[in-house]
């Protein structure tokens, strides 16, 4: 091998393994930067030297030729579809009938395996590389969406044979998903940019899949489970448990959720708890499947035409319901926006009570044409707000009445507008009372300043009174001006007080929280103070010191540079701390005493004691900043061994280089 096929195969080899580590572990190793670093410097050097490039490249995931249409695949062995339980008794009567068939009257093994809402697929690997891959279809045919399934970060390219020797030829069966966030995000741009928008999950990653462009299918962070195989020559499987652990040996992605049990009664604890577990993952499952474990039993079974009889999906109660629109209010939320919501008859969804749908915005409005007395489809899914999904057109009676966001603040009767590329329709009055109030609520809450019975009610009453007009002036209420609200007695107002004085102490990572910045959550603001300590400092960053630190990205820099430079923000800052907010930097006074307090430390090269991420807590911990790139202000860099060229940049630099059984000694692991 020549130098440069040997740094470009070096390259690749640390990609797949970072690709690994990030989207099959869930455990990277290096930031998001420096993994972006060494792809562009695979780019660049495959581009410089063509002959150097190889399919299974990770390289090779990006952009790929346009494809003319989708080729049919038949598929070797049929990919058969699931039966459906509804209920309890449905899965009783699917294990008695497994045990009738077989003659057995223990206890059945079964893998239990949460049921993604997603698109079934097949891949192919032949000699341990990917070479075809194709949609279900109808079961015997598909379509070959192999370009696009590249581009998908968790499939492997070239299956991982440290382990296990490459099969001649595996095919493997899998579910294509788009999560949660992923699809709430590609909707949000999508609304932004005019296009419609995809009605669940589902239909997002089905859409993103089936693109002609795969560099559209590139850019939908899509996501895969595996869950069994198709023809396998030169690998030997027993059970589906077996099948599933030897996919994850070989680099392949499997559900961490799925589990080997005895018994039906476990079948029914498995299903009982991921339903449970359903509002807080982040991709959809609407229940879950059944499997017999042993493929000699399975075998006995048989498949019908469609379906196997030792497979069965037993579903989760539906998410969506049907009711009808009583009415349609208007919310103006903390930044203005005004927010149309559905009133409807209350119905259950998923087990819980909904009365309340937002609409989103206007052009959703319009889209899904949505009027008062409309029958329609509800949906909650995950922890997400209940929406409208469609009206059902065929129960019109013709007695509906469309509906037009107010032109005027429906609170304080200023005009609103719509912004330049924005959807949402805002009052742009910063004094609107109800932008004010929701600042306040947000502001007084338990994970912000969290002051002890200021509740909304009492908040409305402050608001509407004048007495508060932004969080500040909270801290300058008088006991007279409290006794003379409704409701309030001397003890309480007395309370009250106290409540406000104490939440003076709250550190400065609440206060940032509670003052609503946008894109600052209660972790980014701890991160923040973390790194710059103080308010002065954190007031005089600029977008690219912001951007230094670890997790913060561009959103979020600019958005703390925007709210510094807005001079309302800074004369309320003022006057919390003339009112004695203290603003200090950390949760407890010990932090000050943490022995990498204010230090930037950058690991580079393996290390052989701890993983990347367990280096980066350790440092945390001790109150320092694990950076990824190394500069004039990183205090030292620990080597590993292979370092790279950031140990020579720190050379260049003059930082302070140090082993890492050194980096060991300093924070007192070794002596
Ligand atoms: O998660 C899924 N959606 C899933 C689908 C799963 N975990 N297992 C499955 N197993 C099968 C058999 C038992 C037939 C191999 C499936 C599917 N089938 C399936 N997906 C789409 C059609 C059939």
């Amino acid at each position: 091998m020549t130098e440069l096929q040997k740094k470009a195969a070096h390259l690749r080899e640390q990609i797949n393994y970072h690709n690994y580590r990030y989207y099959v572990l869930d455990d990277p190793e290096i930031s998001d930067a420096e993994y972006d670093r060494l792809m562009r410097e695979l780019i660049e050097l495959e581009k410089a030297h063509p002959e150097l490039a190889t399919p299974d490249s990770p390289t090779q995931r990006i952009g790929g030729a346009r494809l003319e249409g989708f080729e049919p695949v038949t598929h070797t062995l049929p990919l058969l579809s699931l039966d459906n339980s509804l209920n309890e008794a449905e899965i009783i009567e699917f294990d008695d009938r497994i045990r009738r068939n077989l003659g057995m009257s223990g206890d059945m093994e079964y893998v239990c395996e949460p049921k993604l809402d997603g698109l079934a697929v097949e891949l192919v690997y032949e000699n341990g590389l990917l070479t075809v891959a194709s949609t279900r279809g109808d079961g015997y045919v598909g379509e070959n969406v192999t370009q696009n399934i590249r581009t998908i970060k968790g499939v492997p390219l070239k299956l991982l044979t440290t382990f296990i020797s490459p099969p001649d030829r595996l095919e493997v069966r899998g579910e294509v998903i788009l999560g949660l966030r992923e699809f709430q995000e590609l909707n949000r741009r999508r609304q932004e940019e005019g296009e419609p928008t995809f009605a669940n999950p589902r239909n997002a990653a089905a859409g993103s899949l089936r693109q002609l462009d795969p560099a559209i299918t590139a850019a939908r962070p899509l996501d895969i489970f595996c869950y069994g195989v198709g023809q396998h020559i030169g690998l030997e499987l027993k059970s589906q448990w077996q099948t599933l652990q030897t996919l994850k040996t070989l680099g392949l992605k499997v559900n961490p959720l799925a589990r080997l049990v005895r018994g039906i009664k476990e079948v029914k604890d498995y299903h009982a708890d991921l339903l449970q577990q359903r509002e807080s993952l982040p991709y959809e499952i609407d229940g879950i499947v059944v499997k017999v474990n042993d493929f000699s039993l399975q075998e006995r079974l048989g498949v019908k035409t469609k379906s196997p009889r030792w497979a069965i999906a037993y579903k989760f109660p539906a998410q969506q319901e049907t009711t009808q629109i009583l009415d349609i209010i208007v919310q103006v939320g903390r930044t203005g926006v005004l927010t149309p919501v559905a009133v409807m008859q209350p119905v259950q969804v998923g087990g819980v009570e909904v009365s309340r749908a937002t609409l989103h915005n206007q052009d959703e409005i319009d889209r899904k044409d949505v009027r008062i007395g409309d029958w329609v489809v509800v949906q909650r899914a995950g922890d997400v707000i209940p929406e409208v999904v469609k009206v059902i057109t065929t129960r019109r009676t013709g007695r509906e009445k469309p509906y037009t966001l107010p032109k005027k603040c429906p609170v304080c009767g200023s005009e609103t507008v719509r912004l330049e590329g924005e959807v949402a329709q805002r009052c742009i009055n910063l004094a609107c009372p109800a932008q004010v109030k929701e600042r306040i609520y947000h502001f007084a809450s338990k994970g912000a300043m969290d002051i002890d019975g200021l509740g909304d009610k009492l908040v409305d009453q402050l608001v509407e009174k004048g007495l508060v007009k932004d969080v500040a002036d909270l801290y300058y209420l008088t006991r007279d001006e409290l006794v003379s609200l409704e409701r309030m007695a001397e003890k309480s107002a007395d309370n009250l007080l106290a409540a406000i004085e104490a939440s003076k102490k709250r550190p400065l990572n609440r206060l940032l929280f509670a003052l609503g910045i946008r894109f600052v959550g209660e972790h980014v603001a701890r991160v923040l103070v973390n790194s710059f300590k103080n308010l002065d400092n954190l007031q005089k960053a600029t977008k690219e010191d912001l951007m230094q630190v670890y997790e913060i990205g561009p959103q979020v820099a600019e958005s703390v540079v925007d709210f510094f430079a807005n001079e309302e923000n800074i004369c309320i800052l003022e006057r919390l701390k003339k009112a004695g907010v203290e603003m200090k930097p950390l949760e407890d006074e010990e932090d000050a005493e943490k022995i990498l307090a204010g230090k930037i430390i950058v690991f580079t090269g393996a290390l052989q004691t701890f993983t990347r991420k367990e280096a980066r807590e350790l440092v945390e911990l001790l109150g320092g900043r694990a950076s990824s790139s190394v500069s004039k202000n990183t205090d030292f860099v620990v080597v590993g061994e292979n370092p790279g060229s950031k140990a020579t940049r720190a050379q260049e630099l003059g930082v302070e280089i140090m082993s890492e059984n050194d980096f060991r000694k300093l924070v007192g692991l070794d002596s």
